[in-house]
């Protein structure tokens, strides 16, 4: 039997100083921290492993704008004599990817429509629309190649631990240099984005115990332990790609590094014999400086944290184990250590009024961020958050991006919300706080100045600065 799959990651984009950026449903500089987009990793993922377990499998993947329904669907060809199309499915295009179903279905009513990803996984209502004809929940590799050998005559035993942890056993994610070639970290890192070479993703772990109240992450992967791939074969991986693409960039999608410190000193003990090679990766709140220094000797120019709230008592209720000082201690040891930091800080929670987003702006002053992130509270559905606030929830999907309010109140005063964000960002860059800081930081670390020059370059095209 010729069987065909296609895999599909779905993107919201718009170009952006050359570069394609994410933008689902905002302006471009809405929360102040466009990304890059970076190659279909999720799919490349599945895609590899099933290859592994059935090499004749026919295995496509595609990576389109996820509104542009039409397109996607006229680039299906069902020629097999069995046809899947997979998308993975976030929460802001869980609509969209229904409408596309319906699309294929009207086509040919026996193509196989798969949906996987955080939406389904926690959303049990979308997995009942009658165009879905399977959902994957969790962790997708091991599923889905079950539900392929189901389909071809194996019975499907739909894994009950759908949270498998397979991480260490997973192949190599299949690469296409036309993926890479369109990826960048944007618009601050280092190599500056004009200088990066085919920048590519990559996974040490995966897991995280923390279960904080609003994260999705518990709905994927185990909270009860973390899995890790051999070192060996995670270097073996970035010499392939550095021989192969010339990759000089690395983007780490574990959930944060340093959960695990040993596991962590491994990998950098062995990642700091590589060069030209440089990476962005999260962080907890447990950085020290001994594993900031270890990091930055590896290659780390660039670090994510998820500051959330400003205000103990809140960070009590959705992120348990964080305190505001040990933040502030994390983001510091990273700043002393000639790292950029990436700080992710929510406004728009329930008790909350648009104009109490300027208190943000005179704590968020003080800390060592080097690039903001002002994103919307989003319970993203599945999460206990979802479940605590659901009755105040937009049932808009669409809307579910981190970008927009999502809770029926602040939606009828969006249009100040979102002025007074921008005005709380550009307050935030045009500081003097901030403008001595990253003076002094480039002065002391000059590797950092071309990356900044870059980034004040987009910051005055977005007229932020
Ligand atoms: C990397 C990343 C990005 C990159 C995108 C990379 C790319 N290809 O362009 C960037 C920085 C651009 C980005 C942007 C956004 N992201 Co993002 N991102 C991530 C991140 C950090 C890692 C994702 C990843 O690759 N993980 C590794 C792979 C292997 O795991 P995975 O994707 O979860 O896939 C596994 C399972 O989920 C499952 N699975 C997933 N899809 C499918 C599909 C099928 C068919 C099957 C069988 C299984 C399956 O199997 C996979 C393998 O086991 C996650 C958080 C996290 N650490 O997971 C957030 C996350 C996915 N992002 C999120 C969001 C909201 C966004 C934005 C909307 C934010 C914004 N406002 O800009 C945009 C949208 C971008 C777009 N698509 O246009 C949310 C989604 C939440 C939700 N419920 O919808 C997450 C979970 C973070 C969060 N806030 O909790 N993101
Ligand atoms: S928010 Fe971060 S620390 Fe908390 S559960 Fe999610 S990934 Fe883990």
């Amino acid at each position: 039997m010729k069987i065909k799959i296609y895999l599909i990651d779905p993107i919201v984009s718009e170009i952006n100083n050359e570069i394609m950026v994410s933008t689902p449903n905002q302006g471009s500089y809405g929360s102040g921290a466009p990304s890059g987009i970076w190659e279909p990793y999720t799919m490349e993922c599945i895609g590899s492993f099933l290859k592994e377990n059935l090499p004749i499998l026919d295995i496509h993947i595609l990576q389109e704008n996820i509104y542009d329904h039409d397109r996607i669907v006229s680039k299906l060809k069902f020629d097999h004599d069995l046809n899947v199309v997979c998308v993975s499915t976030y929460s802001y295009a869980a609509n969209d990817v229904i409408s596309i179903f319906e699309k294929i279905k009207d086509i040919d009513n026996e193509i196989i429509t798969v949906s996987g990803g955080y939406h389904p996984s926690g959303d049990e209502n979308f997995c009942q629309n009658s165009c879905i004809d399977h959902c994957i929940l969790g962790e997708g590799e091991i599923q889905m190649l079950n539900l392929i050998k189901s389909l071809t005559g194996s019975e499907f035993k739909n894994d009950e631990n759908f949270k498998l942890n397979m991480g260490e056993n997973s192949p190599w994610p299949i690469r296409n240099e036309k993926f890479l070639k369109r990826a960048k970290s944007f618009p601050l890192s280092v190599p500056s984005p004009d200088k990066q070479i085919n920048p590519a993703m990559i996974s040490y772990g995966r897991g995280c115990l923390f279960n904080c109240s609003f994260c999705a992450s518990s709905l994927i992967w185990s909270d009860t332990h973390t899995s890790f791939r051999n070192v060996s074969d995670v270097i073996n991986e970035i010499n392939y790609l550095k021989k192969k693409f010339g990759t000089n960039s690395l983007f780490w999608t574990d959930l944060a590094l340093n959960n695990d410190k040993n596991k962590l000193y491994e990998l950098l003990y062995d990642l700091s014999k590589l060069n030209n090679i440089y990476s962005f990766g999260y962080v907890n709140q447990n950085l020290d400086d001994e594993t900031a220094f270890k990091l930055q000797n590896a290659g780390f120019r660039r670090l994510g944290f998820g500051v959330e709230a400003l205000e103990n008592y809140r960070l009590k209720k959705i992120k348990k184990f964080q305190k505001l000082s040990r933040i502030k201690k994390s983001l510091s040891a990273a700043d002393r250590n000639g790292i950029i930091t990436r700080g992710y800080i929510m406004m728009g929670f329930p008790d909350q009024v648009p104009e109490d987003t300027y208190n943000i702006l005179e704590n968020i002053i003080d800390l060592p961020i080097d690039q903001l992130r002002l994103g919307f509270y989003t319970p993203f559905v599945g999460t206990s958050s979802y479940e605590e606030h659901c009755d105040n929830l937009t049932e808009d999907n669409n809307r579910f991006t981190a970008d927009l309010p999502v809770f029926k109140n602040h939606i009828l005063e969006e249009e100040k919300w979102i002025s007074i964000r921008k005005d709380v960002i550009k307050r935030f860059y045009n500081s003097e706080n901030y403008k001595n800081r990253i003076e002094e930081k480039i002065k002391e670390f000059p590797y950092l100045e071309e990356s900044f020059n870059y980034f004040f370059k987009v910051l005055n095209l977005e007229e932020v600065l």
